[in-house]
């Protein structure tokens, strides 16, 4: 090993790294790609969801047909009148609709138009769904992309799509590191309005209008849902007491559909997910996101059915009720009605823009926010381990690839002229060649790998402990984060860089890896020296290691975020989850 007396020169990595915008600059950004219409996949065959449109509508007159010709059977008719709708044995509320929960509906609202526009924007970042822990194509389930092309390398950035700026946010294409913002943000908001409304619900008598007692709630529910079918509805009592069907469908969507989608989601992250062990083995990454999925699917159908049904069965009623806590035919709730739809729409407008103009705001404002929560996952040292035979038969690509003629040299001499340098605030700079790492103790460990954008994927890792690294170059107090330095440039040109603490270093399954699934790293996965930080997304791992420096701040180095797509794609540097 090569000991040099000072500290590599740090200046020429440095100077390589770039400055980036502070917004959203359309022609630096990644060219728009169109999806295609949702399909589903039932056994070999891929069906487009829109297909769905016609035989909803023919399903729904056939519907109306069928509940109609029912109510004239006497059994059906006699069905009804004993069951008219409210289960009778249901307790009813006294407290009418007080104003906390008008303000609560309220915000539930609000919120849920970020927290569903922002994850559907993430989902484009992938659009596929899988079951399996892994993303091999062909074994997705759903998908809004053309299937996976083969003969070249389809990376998983070349696979994201565009959507449009007033569906996502803030639509474009490849812009969940601000979504997630959003979505995380909003549903730390949505959390505790959550958490203020079960308290709530449970201290007055409010809960027992939505928590079915008595089994008489299932044939009530049918009776209702024929009621509702045949275009004679109900009569109403929203005030005191839900219907069985407005009840079960209120209850799963408050106790069933909103814890799922908080557990799903965030046992999606890699730190969350291996701090689990076998739990989050068992219910991997892509059960989770595709669990996630159908109850976002769920709050669509709800959102869609429920507001029709606030119009239909008494818009001044309903809105008295919710929006004006009267139980009356006036006109108190309906301007406020009018007045929240207003608020709603101006903030579906301004979301995308302000997002594209403001980036770095969101970026900052969001890791004011939930940034320093997420971190807090950090200090797991992540143990879960896999088996061979959880190894994936295919591993998703990403990033951009050396383009140089230094790194084509290297290939050529299959590395022999490699030196990883490893300097800054170190009491023993080294510069160390493969044959140097390799003479090291060597670590192996079958990990899942969690990309940002969604697609996971298994392989057996081989190489350095950064423990050893540690211990060999021996940081000084000072430093507080160790920055890799890419021999690859990023896609907006400028060095790729990425800044980790120092107490991600030291877990145990933190490696310099130059070996997967038992052969050395190819080019295309990070040849001939990548890291693994298990507890991080995939972006944090930079691949093709040309130098690590110890640091006590990074403001000076890019643009300043802590790396090169949180410099140029306003990810956060801190990313366990
Ligand atoms: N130098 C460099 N390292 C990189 C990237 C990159 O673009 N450049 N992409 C990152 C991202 S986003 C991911 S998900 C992983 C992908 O690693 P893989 O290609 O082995 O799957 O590498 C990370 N390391
Ligand atoms: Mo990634």
């Amino acid at each position: 090993m090569h000991t040099s007396s000072k500290s590599f020169a740090v200046e020429p990595l440095r100077a390589r790294l770039s400055a980036a915008d502070d917004r959203i600059c359309l022609n630096h950004w990644m060219p728009p790609q169109q999806g295609i219409a949702p399909r589903i996949r039932i056994g070999r065959r891929w069906i487009n969801t829109l297909w769905g449109l016609p035989i909803a509508a023919a399903a729904l007159l056939c519907l109306i047909a069928l509940a109609q010709s029912l109510r004239e059977l006497p059994g059906v008719e006699a069905f009804i009148q004993q069951h008219p709708g409210i289960a009778q044995g249901a307790p009813s509320v006294d407290s009418g609709f007080p104003w906390w929960l008008q303000l609560q509906h309220f915000l539930n609202m609000f919120f849920m138009l970020f927290i569903m526009r922002a994850g559907l924007q993430i989902l484009a970042d992938h659009p596929r769904l899988y079951w399996g822990r892994d993303c091999t194509p062909g074994t997705d389930w759903f998908r809004f992309q053309v299937p996976v092309p083969k003969g070249r390398v389809w990376t998983a950035k070349d696979d994201s799509v565009t959507l449009p700026t007033w569906l996502g946010i803030p639509g474009l294409r490849h812009t969940l590191g601000l979504s997630r913002w959003w979505h995380f943000s909003v549903n730390l908001l949505w959390l505790i309005n959550g958490v203020a409304f079960f308290a709530l619900l449970f201290s007055t008598d409010q809960w027992r209008r939505l928590v079915p007692l008595t089994w008489e709630v299932f044939p009530a529910a049918l009776s209702t849902a024929i009621q509702y079918a045949s275009l004679n509805f109900p009569v109403d009592h929203s005030w005191t007491r839900y219907n069985g069907l407005q009840q079960l469908s209120y209850f799963i969507t408050v106790f069933v559909a909103a814890p799922v989608s908080i557990v799903t989601g965030l046992m999606q992250s890699p730190a969350i997910s291996n701090a689990l062990g076998w739990f989050g083995r068992l219910f991997n990454r892509q059960a989770m996101r595709s669990l996630h999925f159908i109850s976002f699917a769920w709050f669509v159908g709800f959102i869609l059915a429920h507001g029709a049904m606030v119009f239909v069965t008494g818009i001044r009623e309903n809105t008295n009720h919710m929006f004006g806590g009267v139980d009356n035919v006036s006109w108190t709730g309906f301007p406020l009605f009018v007045l929240a739809m207003a608020i709603l729409t101006i903030a579906w407008l301004l979301a995308s823009p302000f997002t594209i103009r403001h980036a770095r705001l969101v970026q900052r404002a969001g890791a004011f926010t939930i940034g320093w929560i997420m971190g807090l996952a950090e200090s797991w040292d992540p143990r879960s381990e896999l088996t061979k035979h959880d190894i994936s038969p295919y591993f998703w690509p990403n990033g951009t690839m050396p383009d140089s003629k230094e790194f084509d040299d290297l290939v050529t001499e299959e590395f022999a002229g490699y030196r990883l340098r490893i300097g800054g605030l170190v009491e023993a700079p080294q510069e160390l060649s493969l044959a140097d790492l390799k003479a090291m103790p060597k670590q192996e460990q079958i990990t899942t790998h969690f990309c940002i954008q969604g697609w996971s994927g298994v392989a057996e890792w081989g190489g350095v402990a950064m423990r050893d690294i540690l211990a060999l170059v021996k940081p000084t107090p000072e430093a507080r984060y160790a920055v890799f330095y890419s021999l690859a440039d990023g896609a907006d040109g400028g060095r790729y860089y990425d800044v980790h603490k120092i107490e991600n270093m030291r877990h145990a399954l933190t490696i310099l890896a130059y070996e997967m699934n038992g052969a050395p790293v190819s080019v295309l996965h990070g040849a001939p020296l990548r890291l693994r930080c298990e507890n991080e997304l995939g972006f944090k791992m930079v691949k093709w290691i040309a130098a690590i420096e110890f640091v006590h701040d990074f403001a000076d180095l890019g643009a300043g975020q802590g790396g090169y797509n949180e410099d140029h794609e306003f990810y956060g540097y801190r990313m366990p989850i």
